[in-house]
C-alpha cells in the first residue's frame, strides 16, 4: 500500500485488488449514495444556458442561480479542443505516471488546500469518513502565486495546457459575473468589484472505481466557499447537485461547462441566488475525471451583500475559510 504522510492513495487500494471498502471510507446509512437515479430526460438537468444568445439570457440566469445555483453553459467562447486537453492531460497524470512519480508531487497534508498531489482535502478530523478520490490541487492566479514548477511535468504540454486553460477560465468567471450583476439589475462589475482580484485554484478529480459504491462517496457533500466555480467532467458521471432537498445526477455534456455558485456570491446577492450543494459518487466499473477551477476572494477581502437590508455579517474571507477547514464542510456553512 502506498502511503505518503499517513495518506492512503486511493487508486493503490484499487490497484491492489481491494474487494471490499476499508471502514475509514464507509458512509453511515444517511449520507450514502443512492444508485440509479441518471436522469435520461433530453435535456439534462440542471438548466443548460446558450450565453451567446442575447434572448433572455439575464431571466435564464437569474432563475437558474435562484432555483439551483448551478447551470450548464454552451457557447461559452472556451475553445472545446481545450476543455479536452485539459482531461486528457489530467487523466495522464493518473494513469501515466508510476506512484513514485505521483508521489514525488504529494501536496504537504497537514497544510489546507495546499499545492499538489492528495487525497483528503476536505477532512477536518480523523474521525471524518475519508472521500474515494485522489487529486492533483494547482495554484494558478494570480500571477504572483503561480509557480510552473510545482505542476507535473511528465508530459511536456501539461503546464502549456494548464497555464491557458486557468486564463481562459478566469476570463469565463469575470463575464459570468458580470451577466449574473446584470441579471439582478446590478452594475455589471458588482459582484467582481466585490470579490476582488481572483485566487484561483484548479483541481483535478480522478475517482478510481470503487467495489462498494452503495457505501461511498467520491466526495462528501460541500458547497463551494469562493465566489464562482467553473466545473468540466468526463462522460462518466458522478456529480449530483442538491436542489430542494433531493440530489439530482448532473448528466455530462460534453462541450458544456457546469457552473457552480459558491457561498460569497450568495452573501453578495444577499441570498437572492444560492450556493448550491454538491457531491461525486463512485461507480464500480469507470474511473472518472473531474476538473473544478475555483475563483475566490483573497483571504484579506471583506465580503458583505450588495442589498440593503443585509442577511448576512460581513465575513472577512479568511475567516470563512478557516472555519471551513477547522469544522469541516457539513453540507453548506
Ligand atoms: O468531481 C466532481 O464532479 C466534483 C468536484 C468538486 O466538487 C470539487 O472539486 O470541489
Amino acid at each position: 500500500m502506498e502511503v505518503a504522510s499517513n495518506q492512503i492513495r486511493v487508486q493503490s487500494l484499487v490497484q491492489e485488488g481491494e474487494t471490499v471498502v476499508p471502514p475509514q471510507y464507509v458512509q453511515p446509512p444517511e449520507t450514502r449514495p443512492v444508485h440509479g437515479k441518471r436522469n435520461e430526460r433530453d435535456t439534462p438537468p440542471p438548466p443548460v444556458i446558450d450565453i451567446s444568445s442575447v434572448n433572455s439570457i439575464h431571466e435564464q440566469l437569474g432563475q437558474a442561480c435562484r432555483e439551483w445555483g448551478a447551470f450548464h453553459v454552451i457557447n461559452h467562447g472556451v475553445p472545446v479542443e481545450l476543455l479536452d486537453e485539459m482531461r486528457r492531460v489530467g487523466r495522464s497524470f493518473f494513469e501515466d505516471c508510476t506512484m513514485d512519480q505521483k508521489l514525488s508531487y504529494a501536496c504537504d497534508p497537514n497544510s489546507p488546500a495546499s499545492e499538489g498531489y492528495g487525497s483528503r482535502m476536505l477532512v477536518a478530523s480523523n474521525d471524518t469518513v475519508l472521500d474515494w478520490r485522489d487529486y492533483y490541487d494547482h495554484h494558478t492566479l494570480p500571477l504572483s502565486r503561480r509557480n510552473p514548477s510545482k505542476w507535473p511535468h511528465f508530459s511536456t504540454n501539461y503546464r502549456k495546457v494548464l497555464a491557458e486553460y486557468s486564463n481562459q477560465m478566469s476570463g469565463l468567471a469575470e463575464k459570468l459575473l458580470g451577466l449574473i450583476s446584470e441579471s439582478l439589475g446590478l452594475p455589471s462589475s458588482c459582484i467582481k468589484d466585490t470579490v476582488g482580484e481572483f485566487y484561483q485554484n484548479i483541481t483535478v478529480s480522478y475517482y478510481p472505481p470503487c467495489p462498494q459504491p452503495e457505501l461511498t462517496l467520491g466526495l462528501q457533500s460541500h458547497s463551494d466557499m469562493g465566489a464562482i466555480t467553473l466545473l468540466i467532467q468526463d462522460d462518466v458521471g458522478g456529480l449530483e447537485v442538491l436542489k430542494d432537498g433531493e440530489w439530482i445526477f448532473v448528466n455530462p455534456l460534453h462541450d458544456a461547462i457546469l457552473v457552480i455558485l459558491a457561498d460569497q456570491t450568495e452573501i453578495i446577492t444577499n441570498g437572492k441566488y444560492t450556493s448550491a450543494p454538491h457531491r461525486a459518487i463512485t461507480n464500480a466499473k469507470s474511473s472518472r475525471l473531474s476538473v473544478a477551477t475555483f475563483h475566490d476572494p483573497a483571504k484579506t477581502k471583506t465580503i458583505c451583500p450588495a442589498f440593503e437590508p443585509p442577511k448576512y455579517r460581513p465575513v472577512m474571507y479568511g475567516d470563512y475559510v478557516s472555519s471551513w477547514y477547522t469544522k469541516g464542510p457539513e453540507g453548506k456553512r
